[in-house]
């Protein structure tokens, strides 16, 4: 092919590929409302966080067959909330600031989508030890100490609790820190805690945006595994990849823990003879972790070049373990949403790399380079170099779209038999709702950038009616519980003037939930009609 007709043959080739692909399948999902969340925000708020009705960040099933969800707000509260009489008791509530009374006085709320309590994770062993995991966002300028205050919650023992060292971030820092801290519950059976908790992990970000936040555990491994009782947890890059300046090659740098995904041990007595004690003594790293042996490395990365990985989820194939993966979905820049298939050490290429283009140091993006290997850097660029890994489903900024990837999970749970073996994801501001076929997502996962899983998009019935997305329902109950929004808070650049703010949630049995901090209503899915 001559010189010319190949450069517009890929730039025809990215052009089309900005467009997601979608097929001729039609799914649509029914919806239930499944709860209200009690406000925490404001129907006339003037921020961009107290528009928020109740920020509803995460919904986890305790395990053990308790039958209640620990739902928590970003804006302070953890709830527990019965399955069956859907009743909402507040658990614990970390709003420690201007007289709330809660755990942390710095709680960070204000700004930032992650601010506040942004994850929750049970210990897959909670039912015998009681343990689990959050991290919270502080603003070390405020007022106030950082050590919990346990006035409104006596039952939290404190004899012993200290803060450990913040792990810094190369570059200038602003005064926020991201706290993952270890609960231990000593009567699980009740709605309220008495117990003990430990601070296991401190890191002070470039600035607030793209926290350290989901954890995860492999739900497939058992007592004996390797993988027993070892935490996957997502920090995103703390906005350092899209600046100008030195800071911007840290999610690249090995010598940092932003726009990573990293993998540790809570428990400092598991693993103990295939493990070291980290820098702060707080928990373990697995001796089997890709950079452990690597000079000036931090030990605890598991893979790397991420932007905001924000959500994780485990795809667990009954009929074949060897297709079980984490999954993570990634929040691009300006062009790109993501879901990759995470590998130990692998190298997404953020922010030398964003989808399967190359990101530009003007934060645009253009057709890859003819040799894509990219410079491996610990705290300098080392003479390893490594080929990116690419997603394996990826839509655009664009009409039809969306602006920020949701959570997503590859459904199996056993309600709805349409929805199996298929991937289910969400644009958080258009509402919008795909899914993938898991089976195409592996086939995707090949090393060639150019393949993709289809995406499908989904519709949603809701009060008798089908929804293109879950915009208009999320407008719809906004406006009934008295939102004074004209139509939906925030803004996107493809969803406009409004964000719908739809993400998934399971449960215990793997049945799938949508919640929105717009309006603060988790809805349940509770049946899906066509393929
Ligand atoms: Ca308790
Ligand atoms: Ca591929
Ligand atoms: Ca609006």
């Amino acid at each position: 092919m001559p010189k010319n007709a190949m450069r517009l043959a890929i730039f025809a080739a990215a052009v089309f590929a900005f467009a997601p692909a979608t097929a001729n399948a039609q799914l649509t999902i029914e919806i239930k409302d499944y709860v209200t969340m009690p406000m925490t925000g404001l129907v006339d708020g003037k921020g961009s966080n107290d528009v928020l009705l109740a920020r509803v960040n995460t919904l986890r099933e305790e395990p053990g067959g308790a039958n209640r969800f620990f739902i928590t707000d970003l804006n302070g509260p953890v709830y527990i909330v019965d399955k069956d009489t859907r009743k909402f008791t507040t658990y614990l509530d970390f709003n420690g600031r201007d007289g709330h009374g809660g755990l942390f006085h710095k709680l960070f709320t204000e700004a930032g989508y992650g601010s506040g309590i942004n994850a929750f994770y049970f210990d897959p062993d909670y039912r015998k030890n009681g343990k689990f995991y959050t991290v919270h966002f502080e603003d070390e300028s405020l007022p106030g100490g950082n050590l919990p205050d346990n006035t409104r919650f006596p039952g939290l023992n404190l004899s012993g609790y200290t803060t450990t060292e913040p792990v810094t971030t190369p570059g200038p820092m602003m005064q926020f820190e991201e706290v993952l801290i270890e609960w231990t519950d000593t009567n699980p059976s009740n709605t309220t805690f008495e117990g003990t908790a430990r601070e296991l992990l401190r890191i002070r970000p470039s600035n607030r945006l793209h926290p350290l936040g989901d954890m995860t555990f492999n739900p497939s491994a058992r007592q004996g595994d390797p993988d027993w009782r070892v935490m996957y947890i997502e920090c995103g890059d703390g906005g350092s990849g899209e600046a100008t300046g030195s800071i911007r090659s840290n999610p690249q740098r090995l010598d940092n823990l932003v726009g990573k995904i990293l993998r540790i041990i809570p428990d400092l007595n598991e693993h103990t003879s295939s493990s070291t004690v980290s820098e702060n003594g707080r928990y373990r790293i697995p001796n089997d972790n890709p950079f452990v042996a690597v000079q000036g490395a931090r030990k605890e990365i598991w893979a790397y070049g991420l932007r905001n990985p924000h959500r994780l989820s485990w795809a667990v194939d009954a009929d074949n373990p060897s297709n079980n993966n984490l999954i993570v979905n990634t929040v691009g820049l300006h062009t790109w949403e993501m879901v990759q298939i995470v590998h130990k050490g692998a190298n997404y290429g953020y922010p030398l790399r964003e989808g399967t283009e190359m990101l530009k140091t003007d934060n645009t993006t253009t057709h890859r380079p003819a040799n894509d290997r990219i410079p491996v850097q610990v705290s300098d660029i080392t003479n390893d170099t490594v080929l990116p890994v690419y997603p394996v489903i990826q839509y655009g900024h664009v009409p039809g779209g969306g602006d920020a990837i949701g959570s997503g999970y590859v459904y199996n749970g056993k309600a709805i038999p349409a929805l199996r073996g298929k991937y289910l994801f969400s644009d958080i501001t258009t509402g919008r709702i795909w899914y993938a076929d898991y089976k195409e997502m592996l086939a995707a996962d090949d090393g060639n950038p150019d393949t993709q899983a289809a995406m499908h998009e989904v519709k949603i019935r809701w009060n008798d009616q089908v929804y293109d997305t879950m915009w208009p329902i999320t407008e719809k109950e906004y406006q009934a519980r008295g939102g004074k929004d004209p139509d939906l808070p925030g803004r996107g650049t493809v969803s406009g003037n409004g964000r719908s703010d739809a993400r998934f949630a399971i449960d215990g049995a793997g049945e799938l939930y949508i919640y929105s901090k717009s309006d603060g209503i988790i809805r349940a899915v509770v049946g899906a009609a066509g393929k």
